[in-house]
């Protein structure tokens, strides 16, 4: 790590792409803090050096990180999501705030369908029927709920959101949406009451933003609404769903079945769900795909050239 006074960067975490280093250092001095062995006196030494922070979606940038860097100017995130960033307290102190929105919808879209089928046609409980040897033997494997023309509710029309609609149009589905506000020139129908969305829909698809404003969205009354033969199934993040209720709905048979990329307590997933066979369980992996993930790294490499270069980033984080 150098000393110099040069323009320095704080990347929390590597970015996994072997050119991600060399075009971090064009314009920077790159403190790879997960190397430090004690990033708080790195950071001491280092932070009127510091112009730029590299973090993730999943990477908690709080508050007293940034008060503690005086020259910082940018934080540039990999991945979509926010809410583990403080991007309020940032914007208040006139930093940029850049993520990686638009090259992961396809994947978490696919994501979200891959769930909903697996979850209704039960693919994993199929999967561990067959790999159990019990094909074959007297119990016979439970049918599974068609998934094609049937109503699909989703939470949080947003970019995803869209992404997750265009796919049901191509299983014939019926589609409405909830969001804080109805959306102009959409053809999919408004439902501002949660409840009564939940009730209509067959399946619930979250891909709502997470963070306070969203916290619990999905309570017991929601999911009671869904019903028994109702299924949930979430990509967005786990704290919008009152996972708790959920476990107990599921538990009593109020719900029918549950497909979870996001948790409340990444990455501990409660054991009770680990033993349902009507839930599909899967470790965060929307974006995690070949394709998409190089996208979403030279997507914060372009935002800290940007910002390097004109001081402004390309692909900034909605005023809060
Ligand atoms: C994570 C995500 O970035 O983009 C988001 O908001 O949650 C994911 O794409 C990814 O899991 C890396 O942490």
């Amino acid at each position: 790590m150098s000393t110099s006074a040069a323009r320095a960067i704080l990347q929390l975490l590597p970015l996994n792409a072997p050119y991600a280093q060399e075009r971090l250092s064009k314009h920077f001095d790159v403190i790879e803090l997960w190397k430090e062995a004690d990033p708080k006196s790195v950071i001491a030494e280092r932070k009127d050096n510091i112009e730029v922070v590299v973090t993730s979606a999943m990477t908690p940038t709080p508050a007293d990180l940034i008060d503690a860097l005086p020259q910082l100017k940018a934080i540039c995130s990999q991945g979509v999501g926010y809410d583990a960033i403080d991007v309020k307290h940032a914007q208040g102190k006139k930093i940029l705030v850049s993520n990686t929105p638009e090259v992961l919808n396809d994947c978490v879209a696919d994501l979200a369908f891959g769930l909903l089928l697996a979850t209704a046609r039960k693919l994993g409980h199929a999967e561990r029927y067959v790999r159990d040897h019990q094909w074959g033997t007297d119990a016979a494997f439970p049918l599974g709920a068609k998934v094609s023309h049937k109503r699909l509710g989703i939470v949080g029309l947003g970019r995803i959101g869209m992404a997750i609609a265009q796919r049901a149009a191509g299983f014939d589905m019926d589609i409405r949406y909830h969001n804080r506000s109805e959306r102009i020139g959409i053809s999919y129908g408004y439902e501002a009451s949660l409840v009564d969305l939940a009730s209509w829909a067959d399946f619930l698809i979250i891909a709502t933003v997470g963070g306070d404003s969203t916290r619990g969205l999905i309570n017991a009354e929601v999911l009671k609404a869904l019903g028994p033969n109702g299924i949930i199934v979430n990509i967005s993040r786990g704290s919008v769903i009152d996972e708790t209720a959920m476990v107990n709905a599921l538990a009593s048979g109020e719900l029918g079945g549950a497909g979870l990329d996001v948790y409340e307590a990444e990455p501990k997933v409660p054991d009770a769900l680990k033993s349902m066979d009507n839930v599909v369980i899967v470790p965060h992996i929307g974006s995690a795909t070949n394709e998409t993930r190089k996208a979403m790294i030279d997507l914060v490499l372009d935002n800290v050239d940007a910002y390097a270069t004109t001081g402004k980033v390309i692909t900034p984080v909605p005023a809060l």
